[in-house]
């Protein structure tokens, strides 16, 4: 199972750790393909990629993963750009958003929802195990 989280970058780093700790957890279901999502800093081989490194490899990544889990709750561009692109190549979609922060969801993530390929989840982090077991079993 190849596994593409998605978590807010340059959108802002704030949940950072929460990432981390996520996909921890997601790596008891398969591969995560995007680990450097949750990183505190950057190893030398990531400093020397372009933005054009980035946009490519990341595509090729979300081609090639199974299911994409992105945590929205903190707004990024590009985890919106992404869960769009995996829409539209109909992988299966988990997202995640606290409702206990002071954000307000999109409505293009939140109804997106279709209750099968795209799942939208208000949740706590004590509540993430079991939506990942519910999930990917
Ligand atoms: O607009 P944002 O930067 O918040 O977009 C975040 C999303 O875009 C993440 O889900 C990543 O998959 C992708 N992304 C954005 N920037 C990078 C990036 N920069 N590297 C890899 N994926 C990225 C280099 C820093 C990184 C190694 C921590």
């Amino acid at each position: 199972m190849k596994i593409y989280f998605c978590g807010s970058i340059y959108g802002g780093r704030q949940d950072a750790e929460l990432y981390t700790r996520l996909i921890e957890q997601l790596k008891g279901y398969g591969t995560v393909l995007t680990e450097h999502v949750g990183s505190k800093e950057l190893t030398d081989e990531q400093k020397k990629w372009t933005d054009k490194n980035i946009h490519d490899n990341s595509l090729e990544w979300l081609t090639s993963c199974d299911v994409v889990v992105a945590e929205v709750t903190q707004p990024s561009l590009g985890v919106g750009y992404e869960i769009g692109r995996a829409i539209a190549m109909n992988k299966k979609i988990l997202c995640l958003f606290r409702p206990s922060s002071d954000k307000r969801l999109s409505a293009m993530i939140s109804g997106a929802d279709n209750g099968s390929t795209v799942q939208t989840k208000h949740y706590t982090e004590q509540e993430a195990a079991k939506i990942f077991k519910d999930f990917f079993t």
